[in-house]
Parts: C-alpha cells; sequence; structure tokens
C-alpha cells in the first residue's frame, strides 16, 4: 500500500507551470507527472523529447552521452576526438570512471586526444587532419585500437570519419580503427550517443576473438562505469561467489574484454538506459540472454546475486551466494541501524541521468528516507514506465548490422506498456517475459515524477518542498547549496565512492549521514537574503 505525502502535488505541479508561457507548460504538463495508482497501469509520461529553448536543461550532448559515457571508460582504445579543441577538453577526466591499468599497464584514459580543428579545416575539411592524427597516434603509442568520435562541426560540413576510419585501419593493418557519428546536436541528449556506441562497439569489437575464457559461471555486466570504484566493489563481491565478469560495459574494461565479451553464459544488465541496446543484440547475434540487476542498494544486491545464481541452477552456486550475503550483511545492517536512528523520515529528491534517479532510491529507503520527487535527464518512456521484453525476435546470425536486426526497439518491438491482463495471457500462451520496473511503481503515491527537470524548476521545487537533501549533477550543486539544502552529487559522487554492492552501501549510509545532519547549509545566507534591498548602482548614475 502506498503512503500518502504531505504536498498536495496537484499545487505543486501548477505552482511550476504558472510562470510559462502556455505552449511551453502544456509541453511541461506532461512530462510533470503527479505519481498515481492508475487502474492496473502507471501514468504516461512524455519523455526523451527535445527540451524547449531558452529553458536551462541539465541535459547533456549526444556526443557526451557516446564519447564521454560508453567508451570513455575503456583504458586501452584511444579516443580521437575529431573537432574543435573544447570538446575534447572539457571531456577531459570528468567523469570519476576508475581505472586500474592491470599487468599491461596499457592505459590512455588521461590523455585527450584531438585533431584541434580551426577555422581553415571548417572550410577546406578536417580529413587530411584525422588521418595524420589517427597516424601520430599509431606512431606514438601502437595502441590496439583507436576510436573516432565526430563532434558538432565535423557533421555540419560532412567530413566522412568512416572511410578514414576503414583506411587507416587497413593502412595500420594491427590497430582496429573505427568511427561514430556522435555529433553533440543529433539527438535530444546524451541518450542517442548511448544508443550510437552500443550499435558499434557492436559491430566493430564484440566477439572479435574466439579464444575461449575459462570459468564455471560467466556473465557480462553491461551499464556499469566504475564511478567512484563501484565497478570494482561488485567485481569483489563476484569473485567472492565464484562467478566470472568477463566483460564490464565499460567501467575499466579493455578491448580484449569486448572481444571475448560473446563467450558469457549471461549478461546482467545495471544500467539499462546507456546499454540494452547492446544487451539485445547479442541476444540476437549470439544468443546470450540478459536479466535486469541492479547493485545499487544492499538489498538489490543481495536480490541480484540471488537472481544470478538461479539463472544458473546450480546449488553449489546458490550455497555459495548464501553465504557471502550472510557474511557481508551484518556489517551493513548495523551501520543501517545505527544511521537509520538518525535519518528514518527524512526526505530527498534525485534528478539523474538515466537510471540512478530510480536505482539510489534504494539506498534512501534503507535509510528509512523518502525520495518525494525524482526525475531523469534523458530516460524513455519504459525507465518511468516499466518494461516487458517478448522475446520475438527473429536471429539473423550473419548480420552486424543493427539497423537490420533491431529496427528501433524501444517503442515496436518491446512494448513497454502491457497491462497485467494482456501480460497474464501471453505468460499463458508460454511466452516468456523479462521485465523489470520503472520509477513509477517503485515511488509513493503522490511524489512528483518530473522529466527533464530544468534549472528554474528545481529551484522552485526546493523552496515548495524543501528536502533533505539533494541530488543531482555540478550544475546545480551550487544553487541547490546557496538555497541551503545540502546536495550529493550523484554523478561524480563529489569526490566518494564506492556506493555500489555492500562496501558501498555503508559508504553511502555514512556520508548521506553527516551530510543531512550539517548545520552549515542553515548558516548560509547570500548577501540579498541577508540585505534584501541592496540596489544596483549604475556607472552612469
Ligand atoms: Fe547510466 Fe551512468 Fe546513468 Fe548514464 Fe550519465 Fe553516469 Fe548518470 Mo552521469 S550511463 S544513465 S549517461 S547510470 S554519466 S554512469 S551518472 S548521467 S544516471
Ligand atoms: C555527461 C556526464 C555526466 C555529467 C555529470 C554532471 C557525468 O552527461 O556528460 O552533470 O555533474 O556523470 O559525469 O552525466
Amino acid at each position: 500500500k502506498k503512503k500518502k505525502v504531505q504536498w498536495d502535488p496537484a499545487d505543486v505541479k501548477a505552482e511550476l507551470l504558472k510562470k510559462y508561457p502556455p505552449k511551453v507548460a502544456r509541453k511541461r504538463a506532461k512530462q510533470i507527472m503527479i505519481n498515481e495508482a492508475l487502474e492496473n497501469d502507471t501514468p504516461e509520461i512524455t519523455a526523451n523529447v527535445r527540451s524547449t529553448p531558452g529553458i536551462i536543461t541539465m541535459r547533456g550532448c549526444t556526443y557526451a552521452g557516446c564519447k564521454g559515457v560508453l567508451l570513455g571508460p575503456t583504458r586501452d582504445i584511444v579516443n580521437l576526438v575529431h573537432g574543435p579543441i573544447g570538446c575534447s577538453f572539457y571531456a577531459w577526466l570528468t567523469r570519476r570512471n576508475q581505472t586500474d591499468a592491470g599487468l599491461d599497464g596499457e592505459n590512455y584514459i588521461n590523455y585527450s586526444f584531438s585533431t584541434d580543428m580551426q577555422e581553415q579545416d571548417i572550410i577546406f575539411g578536417g580529413e587530411k587532419k584525422l588521418e595524420a592524427a589517427v597516424q601520430e597516434i599509431y606512431d606514438l603509442m601502437h595502441p590496439k585500437s583507436i576510436a573516432i568520435f565526430a563532434t558538432c562541426p565535423v557533421g555540419l560540413i560532412g567530413d566522412d570519419i568512416h572511410t578514414i576510419a576503414r583506411l587507416m585501419k587497413e593502412k595500420l593493418g594491427d590497430c582496429n580503427v573505427f568511427a561514430f557519428s556522435c555529433e553533440g546536436y543529433k539527438g535530444v541528449s546524451q541518450s542517442a550517443g548511448h544508443h550510437i556506441a552500443n550499435n558499434q562497439v557492436f559491430k566493430h569489437i564484440l566477439g572479435e576473438d574466439d579464444t575461449p575464457v575459462e570459468g564455471k559461471f560467466k556473465i557480462n555486466l553491461l551499464g556499469e562505469y566504475n564511478i567512484g570504484g563501484d565497478g570494482f566493489e561488485i567485481d569483489r563481491i563476484l569473485d567472492k561467489c565464484g562467478i566470472t565478469n568477463i566483460l564490464t560495459f565499460s567501467g575499466n574494461s579493455t578491448y580484449d574484454k569486448y572481444a571475448t565479451a560473446h563467450h558469457a553464459d549471461l549478461n546482467t544488465v545495471m544500467c539499462h538506459r546507456s546499454v540494452n541496446y547492446v544487451g539485445d543484440m547479442m541476444e540476437i547475434k549470439f544468443g546470450i540472454p540478459w536479466i535486469k540487476v541492479n547493485f545499487i542498494g544492499a538489498k538489490s544486491t543481495a536480490k541480484s546475486l540471488r537472481k544470478i545464481a538461479a539463472y544458473f541452477e546450480d546449488q553449489g552456486l546458490i550455497d555459495r551466494v548464501e553465504a557471502v550475503i550472510k557474511e557481508e550483511m551484518p556489517e551493513v545492517e548495523a551501520t543501517m541501524a545505527d544511521v537509520r536512528s538518525r535519518t528514518e523520515g527524512k526526505t530527498a529528491m534525485l534528478f539523474v541521468g538515466g537510471s540512478r534517479a530510480h536505482h539510489y532510491q534504494e539506498l534512501f529507503k534503507e535509510m528509512g528516507m523518502k525520495t518525494i520527487s525524482a526525475g531523469y535527464e534523458f530516460a524513455h518512456r519504459d525507465d518511468y514506465e516499466g518494461r516487458q521484453v517478448i522475446p520475438d525476435i527473429k536471429i539473423d546470425a550473419d548480420s552486424r548490422n543493427i539497423e537490420e536486426i533491431h529496427p528501433e526497439a524501444d517503442e515496436t518491438r518491446f512494448n513497454p506498456r502491457k497491462t497485467p491482463e494482456q501480460m497474464a495471457a501471453l505468460e499463458a500462451a508460454g511466452v516468456k517475459f523479462k521485465h523489470y520496473d520503472g520509477m513509477f511503481s517503485d515511488m509513493d503515491e503522490g511524489t512528483l515524477v518530473i522529466d527533464d527537470v530544468n534549472q528554474y524548476e528545481a529551484e522552485k521545487l526546493v523552496e515548495i518542498m524543501k528536502p533533505d537533501i539533494f541530488c543531482a549533477g555540478i550544475k546545480e550543486k551550487f544553487s541547490v547549496m546557496k538555497l541551503g539544502v545540502p546536495m550529493k552529487q550523484l554523478h561524480s559522487y563529489d569526490s566518494g565512492g564506492p556506493y555500489a554492492g555492500f562496501r558501498g552501501a555503508i559508504n553511502f549510509y555514512q556520508e548521506i549521514d553527516r551530510l543531512t545532519h550539517s548545520r552549515v547549509w542553515a548558516y548560509l545566507k547570500a548577501p540579498w537574503q541577508e540585505s534584501p534591498e541592496l540596489t544596483a548602482a549604475y556607472v552612469w548614475e
């Protein structure tokens, strides 16, 4: 039974919309949803649509999603950015994906590679410069692979990065060069970049190497990026259980891990939003099924481990997983109980990316905290409403072209919305579902679920609902702190982490406990709050 919150969400919604011109208000009204139990169904939300020009969105661009998010954490593929230097410079080490360079030591993550396009390249074309840059990287570093990323101007002037990549791959011989048409403007957000990255990695690396991989229970962990060392903590737990994780896509990954990932028995999907395309494609191409997991929250971690063990139907593994959970949980539970005595009943708001705003609610629940409003920057409807996947896919084993075998998955073949009756009927007919819940069903009734929240709405929400903690990214951090509310970055974790797995949960409880009890925010007053009558002095006066 869902619990009621203390605001009238309709009033909050009306207040948020009040300031907008009618057309903008109409559009935003479909993205600001009151979470209410409709008959057998969740509310319908508008998501993955263009942000209104003029509004300060929290979103990023397609290039960020492709280069920064998906390929960025792979340590031994050189990421070469074809474009003016800013796109490379501002993507340089800003995402806190951790790396262990391993025995071979091959690690290019600390570098920023760019063709540094100038006006003359924009006018006369930058292909020659790109070709020279690939050659220079090869001569200096001899990497296994070079990935080329297009920024906005490249698409506008029409440099053919894919042909350059192909020619350079042929010329170099032992270096896999491939390219991504991930111009920033290409989609409505980072999400388009994920899709482009998934397609090219699938087409150019996955399954390239048929050398067998050792291990009794082999999985890949898709959609985990090792931010603040999350992937390391998950690997620690998997190792302890005797589960072999061939590839984390893409935290601390290497070229060879991608190339051998098709030897896995099972794909586990952590951040569904960024990587579901690869999960689906690997199922079609290699017959590897995927299941949804979540290692954020101690209970979710235990549940995910049990789900993996259940898939393998091996008593030894099932027992081992239970033993690991039993060993890890006492410390987690002790910290949880201690912290909970102070955090119970406190409130949180989460506006993050495409999965964390949902996953992190688990950790807050474990602390007895309520999420009163949440939303994604760029998720799709299924991330809000849940998804049931019907495996009716035709396998075309020869095809590596995703457009042929995977026409727009989200809205057509994988219908995110099925009523329980429809599901029951299909199940009775022998159709097996893969299914995961969206944000709506996991949140209390009367909470506000907001897609692509903007700067104005975020400040208004804080003002009206006064959460005990606000979670988002760097662009929101300081404006929220200036309102006197503690702010935790759930992208970079500020300087903290890991927060995944058992040890991560302990870290998170302790940090949130400290943050929500810090008095410093209440003391903070901006000059205009102390002397609101301050007037501007103009130079001409
Ligand atoms: Fe997936 Fe991510 Fe996220 Fe994402 Fe991102 Fe990120 Fe994120 Mo920042 S892949 S959707 S595009 S979990 S970079 S590690 S924190 S917005 S919620
Ligand atoms: C991105 C990366 C980002 C940005 C985080 C933030 C990340 O989308 O380009 O706004 O603080 O996690 O680093 O999401």
